[in-house]
């Protein structure tokens, strides 16, 4: 599609359309990348809470009387923060927590962004968090960012049979999606760790296995579970991948978010790009 990439409008936006295709639509044989300078500063704050629904309902609100927009918003609820200190073999910062949020930002100079994770914290403490831990060096960031990169890692130790799933609902309806997934938990018999980018309100909400159900249980019941999930992501406003895709896994359950004319006009773009369905066949619309 061209050399440098400029400014423009002409026509379709055929680059969106191709990098969010799953290699459906075509494949890309070369590729400029525009790089953003590294920030000149960073900052990583651990914020526990008693329980989700003051994790979740905290963040907006201090975000929005911060005037501060972090890099990241990350949320652990009570069984990942169990989970992954287990797995980390290290004991949790606190006894008490019922969630987490993790809180990256960045800045032009050390100076501003010192004081805006002093800022940011003191505000989720008058709103409510167990306690502010702050990260402001490389050694202290990785400390801070541990319990989040190894929680994927640490429920493959719980049970390797497990549905990483990738749902996304709007951040206001988090605290409603907590609720839901409890009951779904209970309702199934199954883990359901959630953690993610709740800033995004994209969550890795995934059904787990319990150690101890027999195998057949559970591929008995998960297309249940995920059709129930689905069907609630959906009311909440939601949908069912911000990150991950569709693939084999999830093409089945696209009517439940998407209309069948928009299932019907995407199979035609797919025609066109490849009538002979060569390109990564049966994934999204098979
Ligand atoms: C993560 C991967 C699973 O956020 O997307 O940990
Ligand atoms: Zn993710």
């Amino acid at each position: 599609m061209g050399g440098k990439r400029l400014k423009d409008v002409t026509g379709y936006d055929l680059i969106h359309l191709l990098v969010g295709s799953e290699g459906t639509l075509g494949i890309f044989t070369k590729i400029t990348l525009r790089l953003l300078p590294r920030p000149a500063a960073t900052a990583v704050l651990l914020i526990p809470f008693g329980s989700a629904s003051e994790a979740v309902e905290a963040f907006p609100k201090v975000i929005a009387d911060a005037g501060i927009l972090p890099t990241s918003i990350e949320f652990m609820d009570r069984l990942s923060v169990e989970t992954v200190y287990t797995f980390l073999k290290e004991k949790p910062p606190r006894p008490d927590i019922g969630a987490m949020l993790l809180i990256e930002l960045d800045g032009s100079s050390r100076e501003r962004v010192d004081e805006e994770s002093q800022k940011i914290g003191e505000l989720f403490l008058q709103s409510g968090a167990l306690d502010v831990y702050v990260g402001n060096t490389p050694t202290t960031e990785r400390k801070m960012w541990a319990p989040r990169v190894n929680l994927a890692e640490a429920f493959k130790t719980v049970c390797p049979v497990q549905s990483l799933e990738d749902i996304v609902v709007p951040t206001a309806r988090i605290p409603e999606l907590i609720r839901e997934l409890e009951r779904l938990a209970g309702k199934y018999d199954i883990l359901i760790p959630c953690y993610g980018h709740a800033g995004d309100g994209n969550l890795h909400a995934t059904p787990v296995k319990k150690p101890d159900t027999p195998l057949e249980d559970w591929k008995e019941k998960l297309p249940r579970i995920l059709t129930e999930l689905y069907g609630i992501v959906f009311r909440l406003g939601g949908t069912i991948s911000g990150e991950h895709g569709i693939g084999s896994k999830r093409a089945a359950y696209m009517p439940i978010v998407m209309s069948p004319e928009l299932i019907s006009l995407q199979k035609r773009i797919k025609l066109l790009f490849d009538p002979l369905n060569i390109l990564n066949p049966g994934k999204i619309f098979p």
